[in-house]
């Protein structure tokens, strides 16, 4: 899953592809690089980000889920946790909600029953603005599990189809640099929920803890993240640097098909 940020204020890529044109041209790379889907999101989700409201994200995220739709196959992804840009990116041509909030905000829910398409639930502890102030768990794998369990009861209970469900730890949000690497290290566990792992750790700040580098420089770093996910089960990698990721999933991929203990 390829990221396409058009916001002016997310963490590693924020106001690069703000332009619809230059969104459009970072689309059709991350296509010709092997991406599967192209997640769009036009509200930050980095700690302490501004709010958006509905319709400037709307206008950030419409025009260029349009586009996107013209020039290539590749299946889009809204990132949003707002119902209305839910629906107006699935009448646009996207055909994934990802939702770093799980469908928690009012009315997310039915629009997502509505829909019928795929959804990916994610879990934060707290709410982006405040969520690393003091994040804490008893056992992060064991909440974090059975929160996403949760969360599936509670969508196929609103009449989404099961089938149509991702689950995903939500690297960094709210979780110290240590309940990151706990989660990538138990990640099985995680199949627990029955339903296909999506995993998005790419530039993110437990990397740059780990190896002493700035945003910019976390490529290898985040390759070699997306490798364990995979190895760990992960069906689902979000990435900024695709052409990177393929290759290294390629190498994981075939590794763990390989593999006698499963
Ligand atoms: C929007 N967004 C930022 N980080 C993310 C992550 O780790 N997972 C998902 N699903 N979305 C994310």
């Amino acid at each position: 899953m390829g990221i396409l940020n058009v916001t002016p204020d997310s963490f590693s890529d924020g106001g690069r592809f703000d332009s619809p044109n230059i969104a459009l041209q970072q689309a059709r790379t991350m296509a010709e690089e092997g991406a599967a889907i192209i997640d769009i999101g036009g509200e930050s989700t980095r700690p302490g980000a501004d709010d958006v409201s509905t319709q400037h994200e709307l206008d950030r995220v419409i025009p260029v889920i349009e586009a996107v739709r013209e020039v290539t196959d590749v299946p889009v992804s809204i990132d949003t946790s707002k119902p209305a840009v839910m629906r107006e990116a699935v009448g646009a041509g996207a055909s994934m909600i990802n939702d770093v909030c799980a469908l928690q905000v009012e009315g997310a829910l039915q629009a997502a029953a509505d829909l019928d398409v795929a959804v990916c639930l994610m879990h934060m502890q707290g709410q982006p603005r405040t969520m690393q102030e003091a994040p804490g768990y008893g056992d992060v794998v064991v909440e974090v599990t059975s929160f996403l369990k949760e969360r599936i009861a509670i969508a196929v209970a609103a009449g989404i189809h099961e089938d149509k469900l991702v689950v995903d730890p939500g690297f960094g949000f709210g979780k110290t640099h240590e309940h990151n690497v706990a989660l990538l290290a138990n990640l099985r566990q995680l199949q627990d929920c029955g339903r296909p792992v999506l995993v998005g750790v790419s530039r993110k700040s437990t990397l740059g803890e780990l190896t002493q580098r700035d945003v910019h420089e976390r490529m290898p770093a985040s390759v070699a993240a997306a490798v364990i996910a995979v190895m760990g089960g992960a069906q689902i990698i979000r990435a900024h640097d695709v052409g990177a990721t393929v290759d290294g999933l390629r190498v994981a991929r075939a590794v763990r098909e390989s593999s006698t203990d499963q």
